[in-house]
């Protein structure tokens, strides 16, 4: 199984570049979940600032099973044009969206959007469990909080989110992973030792 993570990249004036510790949170999540039954790739696509029109040369090289992208709201439009290009290039692809954008917006994202499955809130249990299902070909489920997906008959939305307490039972990220360290505007925003760094 191979898994695209996507941080997408929209012109902004004085853009910040922060690592996205969201997408690192999930891949180490992954990792560490799955080992090698499952390949990571996180690309900071705002970091490089590369085009939604990048992903179509990504697709061929990886052809990932799973791309899931993280925005805020400012990048709504350009997680759902990176969508398009992946829906376009394999149907089958699963696209996945999470982060603060698609938060308690659900209903709105799967009904005029490619993102076959959507995330609200932290996702570092929910999403290896969904990715896990989807190995095994169980069914989706109703019971991972925060998660939404089309069925059938509409959507299942669980509006649920899952806020767990324990932080430190969490897999550090490897920050260097996305993207070399002059693209970003400053060492401390980096978290854990340098030497967790890809
Ligand atoms: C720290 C922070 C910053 C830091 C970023 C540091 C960094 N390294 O990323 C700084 C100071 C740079 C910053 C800047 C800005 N921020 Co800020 N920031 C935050 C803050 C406090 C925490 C974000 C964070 O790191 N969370 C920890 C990570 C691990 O969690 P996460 O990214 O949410 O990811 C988890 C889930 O969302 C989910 N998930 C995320 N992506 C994906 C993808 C998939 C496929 C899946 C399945 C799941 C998933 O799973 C992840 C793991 O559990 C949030 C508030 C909050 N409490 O969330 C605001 C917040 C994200 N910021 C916000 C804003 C508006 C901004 C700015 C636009 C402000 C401005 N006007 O300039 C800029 C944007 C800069 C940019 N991107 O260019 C808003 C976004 C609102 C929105 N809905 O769009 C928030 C939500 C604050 C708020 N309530 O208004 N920010």
């Amino acid at each position: 199984m191979r898994v695209l993570l996507l941080k997408p990249y929209q012109d902004v004036p004085r853009i910040v570049h922060s690592p996205p510790l969201g997408l690192l949170y999930l891949a180490a999540a992954l990792r560490e979940r799955f080992g090698s039954d499952v390949d990571v790739q996180v690309v900071d696509m705002k970091a490089r600032t590369l085009p939604p029109k990048w992903v179509e040369s990504k697709l061929k090289e990886f052809e990932p099973d799973v791309v899931g992208l993280s925005a805020l709201n400012f990048e709504a439009a350009v997680a759902r044009e990176i969508a398009e290009i992946v829906k376009k290039h394999d149907n089958t692809t699963i696209t996945a969206i999470g982060g603060p954008y698609p938060h308690h917006r659900a209903e709105e994202i799967l009904g005029n959007s490619q993102f076959d499955w959507v995330f609200g809130g932290p996702a570092d249990r929910t999403f290896p469990e969904a990715v896990s299902r989807l190995m095994t070909g169980e069914p989706l489920g109703t019971d991972l909080p925060g998660f939404a997906y089309r069925t059938e008959d509409g959507v299942h939305i669980n509006e649920a989110s899952d806020i767990f307490k324990d932080l430190d039972s969490l897999p550090i990220p490897r920050t260097g992973a996305s993207s070399p360290r002059p693209l970003y505007l400053t060492e401390c925003l980096l978290i854990g030792p340098k030497e967790n760094a890809a």
